[in-house]
């Protein structure tokens, strides 16, 4: 999973990228879209690993992109900076909230360099599909297809509509892929303003679901021991960190959730898109799993932690054997027996 940091220039991209990630976001990479792999904090993993003992523990994790920022005015290359994320999951927006602007009216013009680069990507391709269809190649039929899905695109874009409100089908989706269409992808928008500020009611009136973060602060206070982090965190009144909330707030607008493996070699998180059957989940730790699948033998995390030991959990039967369409749920652990 990869979510783009996006925003107008300086917003506080780089800054919450260095937070999330641990890496300096490095001027020469951002460009072309600076990649950084953030862990989510997981308590559920600490709590196996006390069970297994495991020689190895490897969290679930997601990948932040840096990318450089927009010039608010005119558009002008704005649609090329956005490129570097048409192949992202989702955007996470970061504005603006520390020079005293207005962010809603950020978010909205921010808002509208995406219709504007997906309006001019959806025109190019409209253009040469009605110049092809009219010579009859071949797949004319074919290409007359996604030339219907595409003029309905471009209508919604011209209208000031997102693709993802069309409502599209998987199988409408088809053809719009390759194009990665940044309205068409969930989002994720984030306030990087002075810690204990409220959100103005215009911005949720806008994103209903923002989330607020001092970036530079936190960014401060991962630099300091964790004594001195408790110290200062209670001196300002900071009782949550911005950090996981961002991270699981992405997670959530993906539709992602976290499965586990557990045993002595190790106790791992593993990402699985929601509503995803047993034998996806297989696949995503090895495709010969999922080709020799048999059986998963499935554990929900809740059970198993009210019983607060394996070997109570063995007496209270918590496991089931599930077969291979059964839908995976956040936090099961599951151990898959396949004949490979
Ligand atoms: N006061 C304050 N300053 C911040 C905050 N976040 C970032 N800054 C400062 O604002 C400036 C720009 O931050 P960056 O993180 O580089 O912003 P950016 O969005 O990556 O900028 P571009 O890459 O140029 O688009 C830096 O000097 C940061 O130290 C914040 O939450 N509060
Ligand atoms: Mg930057």
């Amino acid at each position: 999973m990869r979510v783009g940091l996006v925003g107008f220039a300086g917003s506080g991209k780089s800054t919450l990228f260095e937070l999330l990630t641990g890496t300096a976001s490095d001027p020469g990479k951002v460009h072309s879209g600076q990649v950084g792999v953030a862990v989510l904090a997981d308590p559920r993993l600490d709590f196996l690993a006390s069970l297994h003992a495991p020689k190895k523990v490897t969290p679930a994790t997601v990948e932040f992109l840096d990318t450089p920022g927009l010039i608010p005015g005119t558009h002008g290359d704005n649609p090329q900076r956005l490129a570097v994320i048409r192949e992202g999951d989702a955007l996470l927006i970061v504005l603006n909230g520390f020079t005293g602007g207005d962010p809603a009216a950020e978010l909205a013009s921010f808002r509208e360099e995406m219709l504007f680069a997906d309006l001019g990507t959806v025109t190019n391709r409209v253009e040469r599909l009605e110049a092809s269809v009219k010579k009859r190649r071949p797949d004319w039929e074919m290409q007359e297809k996604e030339l219907a899905i595409l003029k309905r695109v471009q209508a919604t874009l011209e209208d000031g509509k997102f693709v993802a409100t069309l409502g599209l089908s998987a199988d409408e989706k088809k053809p719009l892929r390759s194009f990665g269409l940044l309205t068409d992808k969930p989002q994720v928008v984030v306030l990087n303003a002075a810690q204990g500020e409220e959100i103005p009611a215009r911005l949720k009136e806008l994103a209903a679901d923002a989330l607020a973060i001092d970036a530079k602060l936190e960014l401060d206070l991962a630099q300091l021991d964790l004594e001195e982090r408790a110290a200062f965190m209670t001196d300002l009144g900071v009782t949550e960190l911005g950090r996981d909330r961002i991270i699981r707030a992405a997670y959530d607008a993906v539709g992602i959730i976290t499965f586990f493996t557990a045993g002595e070699p190790e106790v791992r998180g593993w990402n699985l898109e929601r509503n995803a059957t047993a034998v996806e989940a297989a696949g995503k730790i090895h495709t010969d799993l999922a080709k020799g699948f048999i059986r998963a033998e499935v554990t929900a995390y809740d059970d198993l932690h009210a019983a607060g030991t394996l070997k109570e959990a063995k007496a209270k039967h918590l496991q089931r054997l599930e077969g291979k369409e059964y839908l995976v749920k956040d936090g099961d652990i599951i151990y898959f027996r396949s004949a490979v």
